[in-house]
């Protein structure tokens, strides 16, 4: 009898926390930071490194900021630009991907501005494989000085129109962003494009000013979305933190690589610049993807219809 062995598929992936970047700190002390997490990744055997949400500059939607100069040097018009180029330099030369959140500013041929808060793949030539604009946009859109610090995405950015998915690193490659982590609908709506690995960057303070109830669970609220939009969608997510006390504002840590079965399967332990890094078996997505969670066998959309025809909930009068 012949045995036939299937090629594994394995990814080598490192999550790439990065602690606090003051609001002082150059974009060339930055990408020096996030050099070097790719050079230790590198010499530790990964092929692709994944870094926060806003991985270059401080967390800037904390601050209400009245004039747009200010504002605006928080943003990247291009990618790379001659700050990031160092970045995808030394990853092209030593062969690694990598995801990279930012926040973006393009311009339309009439002169229209559009904001993004950014995720990109980006392949071991260098290429941008995958462009992501983050869809849930969490916070308030005017200044609200009750609060200890602001958290104005809704200001500065407009919503993403989509979760998109790229083959890429062998898999079909998938992003998201900080509170897209929370809603299920993002996992699902990847998950039916086959996704196999989803890239997720966070900044999430500790202290939740609507809901302070909630801080003592920040961290397992992270852990629990990103464990069940695996478990239940049959993929990797590997999820990556901006951590640690930045500009007085404590934000948790648990960047963590879960796997299909939706177990934590390396996390990081610090609130500072670490690696947490795990070998990824693609083909590890199979047996959910065909069997508790095989869609096409499953799936009701006949029960479905109040996902996308309506936004706010309708309880019975
Ligand atoms: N950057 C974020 O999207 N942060 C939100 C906070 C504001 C709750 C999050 O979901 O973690």
């Amino acid at each position: 009898m012949r045995y036939c062995a299937r090629m594994p598929r394995f990814v080598n992936v490192a999550a790439a926390q990065l602690g606090p970047i003051a609001r002082t700190d150059t974009r060339a002390q930055v990408v020096k930071r996030l050099i070097e997490l790719l050079q230790q990744a590198h010499a530790m055997g990964c092929t692709l490194v994944v870094f926060p949400e806003l991985a270059l500059t401080t967390f800037f939607p904390r601050w209400y900021f009245a004039s747009s100069n200010e504002l605006d040097a928080f943003y990247e018009r291009e990618m790379p630009g001659p700050e990031t180029q160092p970045l995808f330099d030394r990853a092209r030369q030593l062969g690694v991907g990598f995801v990279l959140g930012y926040a973006e500013l393009t311009t339309d041929d009439d002169g229209t501005e559009h904001r993004f808060n950014t995720s990109i793949l980006v392949d071991q030539q260098g290429n941008i494989v995958l462009r992501y604009h983050k869809v849930h946009l969490p916070g308030h859109a005017e200044h609200e000085p009750w609060r200890r610090f602001q958290h104005l995405e809704k200001r500065y950015f407009e919503p993403g129109r989509g979760f998109g998915v790229a083959r890429a690193f062998g898999g079909v490659m998938g992003l998201a962003i900080c509170n897209d982590r929370r809603w299920s609908e993002t996992y699902r709506v990847m998950g039916l494009q086959g996704v196999e690995m989803i890239h997720i960057g966070y900044n999430t303070p500790v202290h939740n000013p609507p809901a302070p109830e909630h801080d003592n669970l920040s961290m397992f609220h992270n852990h629990l979305v990103m464990q069940a939009g695996a478990y239940q969608n049959g993929t990797w997510v590997v999820g990556v933190a901006k951590s640690g006390c930045e500009e007085g504002c404590e934000m948790i840590g648990g960047s963590a690589i879960i796997a299909p079965s939706g177990e934590i399967v390396a996390a990081c332990t610090t609130t500072g610049d670490e690696l947490a890094i795990a070998r990824c078996d693609l083909d590890l997505c199979n047996s959910y993807k065909r069997s508790v969670f095989n869609f096409e066998a499953h799936r009701q959309v006949h029960a479905y219809g109040r996902i996308t025809s309506q936004t706010g909930a309708t309880p019975p009068k």
